[in-house]
């Protein structure tokens, strides 16, 4: 887990690049906005967030990042992030940090489901809100947070799936490339595309690549040595699907052509390859949570009560779909 402080709203690291560019000119002075401003308490003072990210696997999340921390500057709020590089006891400790630093509220993307509770009872009993983002835990008492915004990832494991019977009349051999171990998107998307396999749709091998392009380059070379006649693959994300890609065309196959690659999420660099013709589909999982977060975090802080999950919507994105969206891209 990396921290530094900074002199202005985002007391960042890992993301210090980003830090740096969002601070340079941005938004108000760090005295609060005046009564009512957005980022004022109401007495005066300018909040205080705590922002516990997963880290800077892959695309997607750096544009999260991006996206709380714009939109936290924009609305005169500080912002205390910690980069938890994907272990879940770096975001435990940042959490733990936050409450030390008596921040009015914590916004937590969960590396993993599970494991949550302490130190989510530690700030109930802190009386700090907890705002998740982008992945779901499994807890028993859900008023450890307040409320969640992310995605149906069940859903989208289906789409990819619906797709793939579409395209390929139903039958397929299938290389699963699952996203982190533990982690809700990679359970549901997996759960959510095996729900919507036709009989003739096998998954011949599943490994996690870890949400990275790195992981699934590694997993998709180690894979086609053992199953060299693979005609789709599934990837949990667009950064391994990305690096399958790569590994495909290294063993001499044309993905997009002779192998299907599906993946979720929807970056930019999905839809230059879809473009590029070997990229099938993606389907979107918007990360720009900004605005939802902070509205979010503004309301908890005023003690108003949240509906428990906010959902957003998602779509599929085809190859023939690409070139016509890609300039609409935000992330
Ligand atoms: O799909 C992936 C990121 O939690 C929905 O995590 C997110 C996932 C996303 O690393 O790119």
């Amino acid at each position: 887990m990396k921290h530094t402080s900074s002199p202005r709203r985002i007391l960042a690291a890992g993301a210090c690049a980003l830090a740096a560019l969002l601070l340079a000119g941005c938004g108000p002075s760090s005295e609060s906005s005046g009564p009512g401003g957005q980022g004022d308490s109401g007495q005066g003072k300018v909040l205080l967030i705590g922002f516990a990210q997963v880290g800077a696997e892959s695309a997607w999340r750096t544009a999260e990042t991006r996206s709380i921390m714009e939109e936290a500057v924009k609305r005169g709020l500080d912002l205390n992030f910690a980069d938890a590089q994907g272990k879940q006891e770096n975001q435990i400790k940042a959490v733990r940090l936050f409450i030390a630093q008596g921040v009015d509220a914590i916004i937590l993307a969960p590396v993993v489901e599970t494991g949550w509770e302490p130190v989510l009872q530690e700030a109930k009993r802190a009386g700090i809100p907890v705002v998740l983002v982008d992945r779901g835990i499994k807890v028993a008492d859900e008023s450890l947070f307040a409320t969640l915004i992310a995605s149906d990832f069940v859903a989208e494991g289906r789409m990819a799936a619906e797709w793939l019977a579409t395209k390929t009349g139903g039958t397929a051999s299938i290389v699963e490339l699952q996203g982190t171990p533990g982690a809700a998107p990679a359970i549901d998307r997996k759960k959510g595309f095996a729900d919507a396999l036709t009989s003739g749709m096998k998954i011949i091998a599943s490994q996690s690549g870890d949400f990275r392009r790195t992981g699934g380059k590694e997993v998709m070379e180690a894979l086609l040595k053992v199953h060299p006649n693979l005609t789709a693959v599934y990837a949990h994300n667009d950064d391994m699907a990305l690096g399958a890609i790569q590994a495909l065309e290294e063993a001499g196959k044309k993905p997009g052509t002779d192998v299907l690659v599906v993946s979720i999420d929807g970056v930019k660099d999905a839809f230059e390859a879809m473009v590029a013709g070997k990229l099938n589909g993606t389907v979107e999982c918007n990360p720009l949570l900004g605005p939802l977060a902070l509205d979010a975090v503004l309301k908890a802080v005023q003690g108003e009560t949240l509906p428990k999950r906010t959902i957003v919507p998602d779509r599929l994105f085809t190859m023939d779909m690409a070139a016509a969206e890609l300039p609409n891209r935000k992330y």
